[in-house]
């Protein structure tokens, strides 16, 4: 049947780019997640906002599902295609198509890079402040879709916060244009934040208006090491109160060893429990002292084992680095990912009541700890030994994470902080979000895609 529909989408969209070779099957099927086989039906590749729709009333006649997908950087399988699903990329929709300087926003298709969307912002003398490692290759739909976080959320906050504006086409083909880059609009619903964050389970985001703002001032890069889990929040409060964060990141000793082997230089010539990478606006004398006498006041205080502060934009990225290359150093390890949240104020007692856990549950495994520990978030990734099963790993995990989801319950925390709940987290949805919460979710999820098409199995069945 689905060889059929097919045919009927060749003759109704005679333009529409598709894709149904194995190796392209196999490449738009998945994300960076590595657990499922991809089995999409075939890939298309609209040129348009009308091919869009086009497919999208194609598919509401037909029956077929719908994956949406951008630059399939997610962690947590939601733009994985693995049964007979069409996957609809928006990699040809890649333009900006507007900046409007007394806005000061920016309106792009929804393929388009984060890291080209930052690139044509800082070509107008602004920024769009949201930024992570996979800058290059994620798509600003895929973005919209989780509600990405990323390392300077401490200072500028998460996506919705920049999203002024986005199209979504829905599964009957409908166009929406949400919320037009307006700053106030108190009419009702706002039906934009309510895409951003939904998984694609909505529709498909099209374009975005981007909201941009001023360059940050000079900015400094400093990297601690610190001997204890404990004394990260103090350090976090003293810096905090002295100084203009833009970021307050953390990784362990082990993740170090990783970017290490993966090509990164060492910082220091010994080694040390804990670091922190922090970025800090320097922009006169007086922020220059303060962040010395922050510094003194740690090592005095005996929470500070060594630092450094970068002299130089070079030395500054090579500083990010050490914190930005830790994901790609890990993926040979095939890991378990876990992207927690809790309140800030709580993080300290979460933290010593996870470590004890996963020190019990995980003696065979290495542990990797990192993260944006200044937003309360922390990846836990969890190695997969060599000589073993994929399948035995993840079960392992699995049953570790409903532990984990349940002291997060206890601390009030989140399953996924910025990388969304896909396929990877829905079992354990319920400790996060109650059971009311989720059943109101199901009903406008059903409201708005009664046939259950779009991106079908992420977030919950
Ligand atoms: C990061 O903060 C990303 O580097 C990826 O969110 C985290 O690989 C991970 O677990
Ligand atoms: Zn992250």
């Amino acid at each position: 049947m689905n060889g059929n529909a097919l045919d009927a989408l060749r003759r109704r969209l005679p333009d529409l780019r598709l894709k149904t070779e194995p190796a392209d099957l196999e490449f738009y099927g998945r994300d960076w997640t590595r657990r499922w086989t991809p089995a999409p039906l075939a890939i298309a590749l609209p040129g348009s906002v009308e091919e869009v729709q086009g497919i999208m009333r194609w598919a509401s006649e037909f029956g077929v599902a719908i994956v949406p997908s951008g630059g399939r950087t997610g962690l947590s399988g939601g733009a994985v295609a693995a049964h007979g699903e069409l996957v609809v990329s928006t990699e040809r929709l890649n333009k900006v198509l507007s900046f409007d300087r007394i806005d000061r926003s920016l309106t792009v298709e929804a393929g388009i890079t984060l890291e080209a969307a930052q690139n044509a912002a800082r070509e107008q003398g602004l920024i769009y402040p949201v930024d992570f490692a996979a800058r290059g290759s994620c798509a600003i739909g895929g973005t919209i879709a989780t509600n990405a976080g990323g390392i300077r959320v401490l200072r500028y906050g998460n996506t919705r916060n920049w999203i002024a504006g986005l199209k979504l086409v829905t599964p009957q083909g409908e166009l929406l244009d949400l919320n037009r880059g307006l700053i106030k609009n108190s009419s009702g619903y706002d039906l934009r934040q309510l895409v951003i964050g939904a998984e694609g389970t909505l529709g498909i985001v099209v374009e975005a208006t981007l909201q941009l703002t001023d360059p940050a001032p000079r900015s400094n890069v400093m990297l601690l090491a610190l001997p204890s889990f404990e004394v990260l929040m103090d350090v976090f409060a003293v810096l905090r109160s002295a100084l203009s964060l833009s970021a307050f990141e953390f990784f362990t000793d082990i993740a170090l060893k990783h970017v290490l082997a993966h090509g990164a230089q060492a910082p220091f010539a010994e080694t040390y429990p804990y670091y922190v990478v922090s970025e800090f606006d320097c922009a006169d004398d007086a922020q220059e002292a303060a962040v010395l006498a922050a510094f003194e006041q740690l090592a005095e205080q005996g929470q500070v084992l060594d630092g450094v502060i970068s002299s130089s934009d070079a030395q500054a990225a090579a500083l990010w680095r050490l914190r930005e290359g830790i994901t790609e150093s890990l993926a040979q390890y095939t890991p378990y990912k876990n992207d927690v949240a809790v309140r800030i104020s709580a993080m300290p007692a979460f933290l010593a009541e996870a470590q004890s856990l996963l020190g019990e549950a995980y003696p065979d495994f290495e542990v990797v700890w990192f993260g944006h520990i200044g937003d309360g978030n922390l990846h836990i990734n969890v190695l997969k030994p060599g000589d073993m099963a994929q399948a035995d790993f993840v079960a392992a995990c699995e049953q570790v994470t409903k532990l984990l989801a349940k002291v997060l319950q206890e601390h009030g925390g989140s399953i996924s902080a910025e990388h969304g709940i896909g396929l990877v987290k829905k079992p354990y949805l319920d400790c996060t979000r109650s059971l009311a919460e989720i059943e109101l979710m199901r009903q406008i999820r059903r409201a708005v895609d009664p046939a259950g098409l779009m991106n079908p199995g992420k977030v919950f069945d």
